[in-house]
């Protein structure tokens, strides 16, 4: 079979606790994910992509891993995982895989070892200091609080970025490293097609020292971070057909461009979150804030145009794991009319760009955040320490759920609705975390049987992303920066010229005279007349 261009591949995400039960025990497991392959087929990806299913106390769901090469007991066995690999490359499938190699959970062999002495060859595995009066330095933990932890035997202190039980791994030291490229290795030779690197920008720590940005300029994308993937290539992936992914955290246009040229020979492709910042208050994630629309696509296009021009290659994304739900966060989930069209309208404005589409499960049917109303609903580390923070600075209770419900991670984790029936059809027993009562009538199901759904809306995007060229090698011109509600944009590529036009608000809207928009159209969302698109309208054309 001739080989496929990887450029022209969209990725499934798929979050594995929150995907298809099969045990009945709540959550969701590998038989599960093999059980909806025929689906995922259907919907026409080249690949997916698994949040992590190995060992794990599960204290951050997956990304605290105890031992990188057992698979966790609660998602099933090495031998479902054999089989999911090979039932996926039959309906020409590939499969991604989660690496989360900036820290180990504490409970992994590596740290336990660490912790016994502080002349344990481990000990340079993670990062130790010795600190007489508090922490050694001033920065904070993504999740909340100091990043440094005590441990009381060895009377140093350990960093941790995330969770207190998650340390970070010292790169410095050609051991880990080494031990990291056998862990990849592995997995490799087990058959999968790809990776996902989990804040893999972060490996570097630089100087440590006190600063006002907690931090986190020593450490984002840090001083010796190229040449650890370029060696990370080289020792793994590098001479092989697969498709890699950096999670980037707070990194910039410029070191994405060095991440991704091919001929550094670091990663594919990398992801990188400036947009779905647009919603922060001065940086601030724990804020109640509504959408600043000409930011949004002020980004969007810089690094667009930006990678473009640098020869980089972007991932272009609305939601993962980490992120509300898109048509509740940027689009209207308020009435069933403003779900579908803002849904639709999402999705055609994102797949019209350049770069790997990623979506994730559920947005292909316009799954909206749960809106929980108490905190005992909330299950993420994340989401109870910002509870407990925001408590502590005084905020009332209603406020607190407020932009929890904006906000929290939980989001996008609650179980994918497959059918109308008992706990969505997504398990027999009682879900990890609650199902919104909207499954009733959003739903897989549903969504397959109405042939003007939002999931009809994503297939044909796929496909045309595969037919088509241009929206792949195409170049990116940003139209009409300072327009209030409209995104638009063309992709030129070899003589042809496409228009992208997206109405991002509930009204209907005047679309700008001077542009030229006769030719035919590739694809649309509502309706044009009198010049005017609908609300939540996006329409594709061709333009001669
Ligand atoms: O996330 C890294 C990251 O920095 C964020 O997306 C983070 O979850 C968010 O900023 C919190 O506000 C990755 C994983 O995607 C995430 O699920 C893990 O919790 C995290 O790394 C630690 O491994």
């Amino acid at each position: 079979m001739a080989q496929k261009d990887w450029k022209k591949s969209v990725v499934y995400q798929i979050y594995p606790k929150s995907f298809n039960d099969t045990t009945g025990n709540g959550e969701g497991d590998l038989k599960g994910i093999i059980e909806k392959l025929d689906y995922i087929q259907y919907l026409g990806v080249d690949y997916i992509w698994l949040t992590p299913v190995y060992e794990s106390p599960m204290n951050d769901n997956g990304y605290d891993i105890s031992n990188y090469l057992k698979i966790n007991e609660r998602f099933g066995t090495l031998e479902d995982f054999e089989t999911l690999i090979s039932e996926a490359h039959k309906r020409d499938l590939k499969v991604m895989i989660d690496i989360v190699i900036n820290h180990t959970s504490t409970e992994h062999e590596w740290f336990k070892e660490a912790i016994r002495s502080k002349d344990n060859p481990y000990r340079d595995y993670y990062f130790f200091k010795p600190s007489q009066d508090g922490p050694p330095t001033n920065w904070e933990s993504k999740f909340g609080g100091n990043a440094w932890q005590y441990d009381e035997k060895t009377d140093e202190y350990y960093l941790h970025l995330f969770d207190v039980t998650q340390a970070d791994l010292n790169w410095d030291n050609e051991a880990v490293r080494q031990a990291l490229y056998d862990v990849v290795n592995h997995w490799i030779e087990f058959g999968v097609d790809g990776f996902r690197f989990d804040v893999i920008n972060l490996i570097s720590k630089g100087e440590f020292k006190d600063s006002p940005k907690i931090g986190k300029e020593f450490y984002t994308d840090g001083p010796h971070v190229h040449e650890y993937l370029h060696e990370l290539n080289r020792h793994t992936f590098g001479d092989k057909d697969m498709m890699t992914v950096g999670e980037m955290s707070s990194t910039t246009i410029d070191n994405c461009i060095k991440y991704t040229k091919s001929d550094r020979q670091e990663l594919s492709s990398v992801f990188n979150f400036h947009h779905l910042k647009v919603d922060y208050v001065d940086g601030e994630k724990w804020s109640n804030a509504k959408l600043d629309f000409l930011k949004l696509k002020e980004i969007l296009m810089d690094w667009q145009v930006g990678i473009y021009e640098g020869g980089g290659w972007n991932a272009i994304f609305w939601c993962n794991h980490d992120q509300p739900r898109v048509v509740s966060r940027f689009g209207d989930d308020s009435t069933e009319e403003n779900r579908q069209a803002s849904a639709k309208m999402l999705a055609i404005a994102l797949h019209m760009l350049q770069g790997t589409p990623y979506i994730y499960q559920g947005e292909e049917i316009g799954m909206t955040d749960p809106h929980f109303d108490s905190i005992q609903q909330y299950r993420d580390v994340e989401s109870r320490n910002a509870y407990d923070n925001l408590k502590q600075q005084g905020k009332d209770e209603s406020e607190i759920l407020t932009i929890l419900g904006q906000k929290s991670r939980d989001n996008s984790r609650t179980p994918i609705q497959w059918t109308s029936g008992e706990q969505a059809g997504f398990t027999t027993g009682t879900p990890w975390i609650d199902i919104p009562n909207n499954a009733q009538y959003i739903n897989v199901e549903a969504a397959i049987e109405n042939k003007t759904s939002v999931l009809h809306t994503y297939r044909e995007l796929i496909r045309l992303r595969h037919e088509h060229d241009i929206i792949t090698y195409g170049d990116i011109e940003p139209l009409y920066m300072e327009h209030p509600q409209l995104f638009m944009y063309r992709r030129n590529y070899d003589g042809q010229t496409w228009l992208v036009v997206a109405n991002f608000s509930k009204e209907a809207v005047k679309l700008p005279e001077d542009i030229n928009r006769q030719g035919t159209v590739i694809i649309q969302n509502g309706t044009i007349e009198n010049g005017e698109i609908s609300p939540f309208g996006a329409i594709v054309i061709d333009v001669q």
